[in-house]
This record gives C-alpha cells, structure tokens and sequence, in this order.
C-alpha cells in the first residue's frame, strides 16, 4: 500500500493513534536523509544535530554503505547461526583486526551488546577469576545509561529508566562516576568481577570525566583482577575525536561494547569484542541471537567501518569539535550556562530564562533548520554527523546563535 502524502499533523495523529507512546518526539516529521541534512514531509531541510543519538556519524544514507546494503540484499540476508556462511568470517576477520582483540561476539542492539558483556563478564568470574557462583558483582556508575533492558535498568539511577519495572536483577554496585577513591573502596570486595562504565556519559549530558580517570580506573581494575568494560556504543567509531574514547588514555578495554554507527544508521548491529581468555568462557548453546551477525550487518559494518577510516572521521571530529565548542562559547547569552563535551559529542546546558527552557530552543531551533533535542530538561546535547564540513559548522553555529538570541 503506497503511502499516500499527509500533512504532518496526519503523521503525527497516526504514531499516536497506532503507537506505543514511550516517546516524545520534537514535532517535525521527517521523510529523507543524506549526509548531514534531514527533510521533513513538506520538504523543509535540517542540519541533523543529534545523528540518531551518534548511529550515523558516517551521514545519512551513505553511498557506499547502502550499495554494500543493497548488494547483500539481493544475495543473502539471514542464515540464523544453525549453519556457516561465506560472509561472517570476513566480518569477524576485519573487526577484531581493526580493533585490536582476538574474538568478536556479533549482536543487533546496543542493549544486546551491554547484556553480551554483563554475561560474558559474570562467565569470567565464575570459569577463570574463581569467584563463587551466582556472587559476582558488577561496579556501574551513577547516572549511566546502557539500554533499556530489565538487567540494564537494575544497574540505572534514573527513576524514568528503572521505576516500575521491578524486581531487579542483583550483583550491581553503584558509584559516582568520575570519582576513583570510590572505585577503590567498591574494589574492596573480592567479589568484584567488572566495572562497567561510558568513557563520556552521553545521556546524562556529556559528562567528560577528568583527564586521567579513564586511565586510573582501568589500572586500579587490573590491580584487583577485575575486568574494565567500556560501553562505546554512543562514544565509540570516531564521535569524541579518536576512534575509541577509551584511545584518549591510551585505554584498551577488557570489553569492548561497540553500536549504533557501527552499521552507520543502516540498521542495528552491535559488536562485543575480547580477547580468548574472556570470550572462550561461553560455550557453544550458550548465547545468541537470530540476527547477530548476520551477512546483510555484517557487510554494512565493514562498510561502516570503512567509511571511518577512509574519511579520517576521527581526525574531523576532533578538530571541528574544537572549533564548535570555541565558536558556541563566543555566544553571549545568559541562557547558556555551559558548554562541554570532546569531538563532535557536545551539550549545552541551558538557563531556563523567562519560562522558556532547553526543550522551548528546540523547538525554535527546529523553525530554523537545525534538529537537536535536550536530555534531562536543561541540558541540549549536540551531535551532528562526523562528515559535517566546516562551512556547513559555521551555519549551523549561526542557527544556534541566532536562535538563542531570539530569547532574550
Ligand atoms: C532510547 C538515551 C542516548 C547508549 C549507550 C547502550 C545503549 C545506548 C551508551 C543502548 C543507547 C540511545 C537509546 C535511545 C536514545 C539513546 C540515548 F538517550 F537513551 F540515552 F544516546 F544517550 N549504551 N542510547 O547511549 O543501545 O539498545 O538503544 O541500541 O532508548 O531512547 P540501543
């Protein structure tokens, strides 16, 4: 059935008519994407300054992603992993080379790949490190986000993440992020198997822990033979000026938990990548999925992860983050109260100024071509795709500077 053109409000009633209401977008409805630009129904053009929460740093729609989509589409979607096929191994070949680690363990969602991680780490404890079975704990950090899942929830601080979703799985130690004196007190324990944690605290509003932390805490993990697992699935594939935020420290996890640009907004694929001694403790009928890995994300991650490399997305998000960030910090404005963030991850986090509010420049910001949407009321997180040009930076810093103005 051909969708027949509506006027937006017509979308809009027909999500809320038909769907689950477990969000609330920004009114605009979108219809195409290519590189940096979004279009809605009415064919108005946007700067994308969220990126799908960082899924498309490579752009909407990249070429060469979607020939590789549409090659394997024609060819070979799914096996399931009941049987081999010629194209998992090409892609487990090239991601764990890439990366630098022995094994790959292919999921779909970021969730799926924090959930891969949680197992595999619990695994460890019991078959290598020698801790009791069903006493392994797990240190996470307050104001984390890794999903959406029940066991992920159990491990959030965030009332609108875990309330009313109970009882909750157990073996979870919560401490402040950024703050290493309770990391050692919590490593006390010898029943510590990992400590998971965001190297940049995306949702909570791109919290860039203090030069050195990441590096601590790795160190301190390895003192007391716990396993460090970095969840880079928002951070991660060039977003905060390296390919890995963990590469700013100099920082090679235990676990690696890679996402959403990993397949460039394509479609989900996750990956959790470590080395024999951890990833071997899951045997065979011990964890899967239908679509983890199949040959259609498989063949879109290596494009994905081609695309990275061959563009310098990396090299690009460091220096125009810096110059965003520069350039943001010159607007006068008692709205903005802060700016932060590393690469092309930053926030703002904004005064709330006669009743108008971060979600209120949103809104007018959207009226004037650029798309972006807060976290926790005040805080407007902005991210555009790594292909951004620097000209096509400049405008979209003039929308933002302009639209601030406007509520003054
Ligand atoms: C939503 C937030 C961002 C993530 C990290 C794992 C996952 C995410 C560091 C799970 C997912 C998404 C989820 C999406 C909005 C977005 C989000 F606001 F929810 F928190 F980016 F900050 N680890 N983040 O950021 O990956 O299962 O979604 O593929 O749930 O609204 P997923």
């Amino acid at each position: 059935m051909a969708t027949k053109k509506m006027k937006p409000e017509e979308y809009i009633a027909k999500e809320d008519k038909y769907g689950a209401h477990n969000y609330h977008p920004l009114p605009v409805v979108l219809s195409k994407g290519k590189g940096i630009y979004l279009w809605d129904v009415e064919g108005k053009q946007y700067f994308d300054f969220l990126s799908a929460y960082s899924a498309v740093n490579q752009g909407h729609c990249h070429p060469k992603i979607i020939a590789e989509l549409k090659k394997q589409a024609s060819k070979l979607t799914l096996t399931s992993r009941a049987f081999y096929n010629n194209i998992l191994g090409e892609f487990e070949e090239y991601i764990t080379k890439y990366f630098g680690y022995d094994k790959v363990l292919p999921m779909n969602s970021g969730a799926e790949g924090d959930e891969t991680a949680l197992k595999l780490c619990r695994k460890w404890a019991y078959k290598v490190k020698g801790i009791k079975e069903d006493e392994a704990k797990i240190i996470v950090c307050e104001n984390n986000f890794h999903g959406r899942t029940i066991t992920i929830v159990s491990m959030s601080t965030d009332p609108d993440s875990y309330a009313g979703f109970g009882p909750y799985t157990p073996g979870f130690i919560k401490i402040p992020y950024n703050d290493i004196k309770a990391l050692e007190d919590a490593l006390k324990d010898k029943n510590i198997a990992g400590f998971l944690v965001e190297p940049i605290q995306g949702e909570a509003g791109v919290f860039v822990p203090d030069a050195g932390y990441l590096k601590k805490a790795y160190d301190l993990c390895k003192k007391n033979n716990v396993l460090f697992i970095a969840d880079e699935v928002q951070t991660g594939l060039a977003r905060t000026g390296k390919l890995l935020a963990c590469d700013h420290e100099g920082v090679r996890p235990d676990i690696l938990i890679l996402g959403k640009a990993l397949s460039g907004g394509v479609l989900p694929v996750s990956a959790v990548l470590a080395d024999n001694e951890i990833m071997l403790t899951i045997k065979p009928g011990e964890h899967g999925s239908t679509f983890g890995g199949n040959p259609l994300a498989c063949k879109v991650a290596i494009a994905a992860l081609q695309v990275i490399k061959e563009e310098k997305l990396s090299k690009r998000s460091e220096e125009l983050g810096e110059i965003f960030r520069t350039e943001l910090k010159k607007i006068k404005s008692p709205m903005i109260e802060l700016v932060r963030g590393k690469g092309l991850l930053n926030a703002v986090v904004i005064k709330p100024m006669n009743g108008k509010e971060a979600w209120d420049v949103c809104v007018a910001l959207k009226e004037n071509g650029l798309l972006a949407k807060p976290t926790h009321q005040h805080i407007i997180r902005f991210a555009p795709p790594l292909v951004i040009k620097k000209a096509e930076l400049m405008k979209a810093v003039s929308i933002i500077a302009k639209t601030i103005k406007q509520f003054e």
